[in-house]
């Protein structure tokens, strides 16, 4: 009998029985706490239609294959996932992923290993993109989320909340080829000049020519340098990723005993080319240290040009869910990497909210009663105020932090924060800071200076007049230079 809009009845009807067990598009509250919810960008491959290319989907990504087996059971199919929602004008479809199929005990690769696992390669599809996520409450319990957020930072730093500003850092270049005193001398300099915040580049790691514990032992005496001449604390965060979890846990024991104070260091983890095993590990392991997750090879899935993969915002969820301290999020196309604010802003405001707005889901990290009125208009201002997340353990899961760098230079502060509208985020400036005419320490300067005329609601130009470091930045990296022109990318179909 017609249940459904005409196409989509055609559709429905062109189901086999298989297909069917994957579809409910009469699933009565896919909010009711069973599953966590996506949506999906899709494209059938060869002659499917979209919702027989979802139901193969569905299939693969949770209890199926391509033909039904003679083993399945009353109870496995209770297990399916469900396709239960399809926009055929935009090429979506959403699904419902019964929570209990993923690991117990907050399992992320789990996870990812169903929803962007062998879906990605399936000839079902000619495009596949997972563009947002919903938990819900009863799901985000069984995760950590974050421990030591940007909030513990920011007071070891001495940043006050009434003065707000980003954590002030630098990534140290050249991105490797320094030899360990030479690396912590270019650390001294950034410190010296006033920099917060120096990270090992992604790449770090214990190279013949910078061996990693000299490398941590001269950072060490670096950074007691500077602290003592400027009066200011300072942060390292030292990349320990490695090949193996020995070497690793190895990397995380060496900095704790070289006599750093609990808060100047982070440790560093190349998120996606390391694994998900390594970044939970360092969460459960180290709860009172930074988890600072790098993002290198996240382009191969989240570039808007791709048609496989997944959304920067699903990354960024996933960060928070693990309990990473602070992810990259982009700069928006305010740096060298592509992004837009549809990108890049959303996944940062998403992870540093309570109530997170999405492409398509509002996620409340917490368990916030509907009927709690006042909480949910603070949490829906508090990327702002932080009025309810000083301390947001007492709601739910803690506040994720963006970490910013990709291209960015003391004259792209501003346009940033006004881009982000807050100031709850890390900078790491690279060439930003070392290409500085002068040098790393007037890079540090410059940049310290862009942050003091933000704060004195002063352009940097006029700010300038009086400050010689910010001056010669503003014309070095204004000067014109043939940029690569990125295409506007792909609007997303969103
Ligand atoms: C930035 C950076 C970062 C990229 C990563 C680099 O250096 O250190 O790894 O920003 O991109 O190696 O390019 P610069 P994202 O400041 O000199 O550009 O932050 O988008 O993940
Ligand atoms: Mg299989
Ligand atoms: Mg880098
Ligand atoms: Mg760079």
């Amino acid at each position: 009998m017609k249940k459904y809009p005409k196409q989509i009845q055609e559709m429905y009807d062109s189901l086999n029985e298989k297909q069917r067990r994957y579809t409910n598009l009469e699933l009565a509250n896919p909010k009711n706490g069973e599953y966590m919810l996506a949506v999906y960008h899709l494209i059938p491959g060869g002659d499917l239609n979209m919702l027989q290319a979802a139901a193969e989907v569905a299939a693969e990504s949770s209890t199926g294959t391509n033909f039904t087996v003679k083993t399945e059971t009353d109870f496995s199919h209770e297990m399916n996932a469900l396709t239960y929602k399809v926009d055929l004008k935009n090429n979506l479809v959403w699904m419902a992923f019964p929570w209990r199929l993923f690991d117990r005990g907050g399992n992320i690769q789990n996870i990812l290993t169903y929803i962007v696992g062998n879906v990605l390669g399936m000839k079902e599809i000619n495009a596949l993109k997972l563009l947002d996520l919903w938990f819900p409450p009863s799901m985000l319990e069984q995760y950590d989320g974050p421990s030591y957020t940007l909030e513990d930072m920011k007071k070891y730093l001495g940043i006050s909340k009434k003065k707000d500003r980003p954590v002030l850092g630098t990534i140290i270049k050249p991105k490797m080829g320094l030899t360990s005193s030479e690396y912590a001398e270019v650390c001294y300099d950034f410190w010296k000049g006033g920099g917060d915040f120096v990270k090992n580049d992604e790449p770090q790691a214990n190279q013949d020519f910078c061996p990693y514990d000299k490398m941590v032992k001269y950072v060490k005496e670096a950074m007691d340098k500077a602290v003592k001449e400027t009066g200011n604390k300072k942060v390292h965060s030292f990349n320990v990723s490695a090949s193996d979890y020995d070497t690793m846990i190895e990397r995380c024991e060496m900095i704790r005993a070289a006599g750093f104070e609990p808060g100047s260091y982070a440790f560093l983890i190349d998120g996606l080319t390391a694994g998900w095993m390594a970044v939970q590990t360092l969460r459960r392991k180290y709860p009172d240290v930074f988890i600072h997750f790098h993002r290198a090879m996240h382009g191969a899935f989240t570039r808007p040009e791709n048609p496989i993969g997944f959304s920067v915002l699903i990354l960024s969820k996933f960060a928070r869910l693990a309990g990473v301290s602070g992810i990259h999020t982009g700069t928006a196309g305010v740096g060298k990497m592509k992004g837009n604010a549809n990108d890049d802003i959303i996944p940062a405001h998403n992870i540093l909210s309570l109530i997170g707005e999405g492409y398509f889901f509002e996620q409340s990290w917490a368990r916030v009663p509907k009927t709690d009125k006042d909480v949910i208009r603070l949490a829906k201002e508090d990327h702002l105020h932080h009025v309810i997340l000083s301390d947001d353990s007492w709601r739910g899961m803690k506040k994720c932090a963006p970490i910013i760098s990709g291209g960015l230079n003391p004259t792209k502060l501003k346009p940033f924060i006004d881009l982000m509208k807050s100031t709850d985020f890390i900078t790491t400036m690279g060439a930003g800071v070392h290409a500085h005419p002068d040098g790393t320490q007037a890079g540090a300067k410059a940049l310290v200076q862009a942050m003091e005329a933000y704060n004195k609601n002063i352009s940097i130009d006029v700010y300038a007049k009086t400050h010689p470091e910010l001056k010669k930045a503003i014309e070095f990296f204004t000067k014109p230079k043939k940029e690569v022109k990125a295409e506007e990318s792909v609007e997303k179909a969103a």
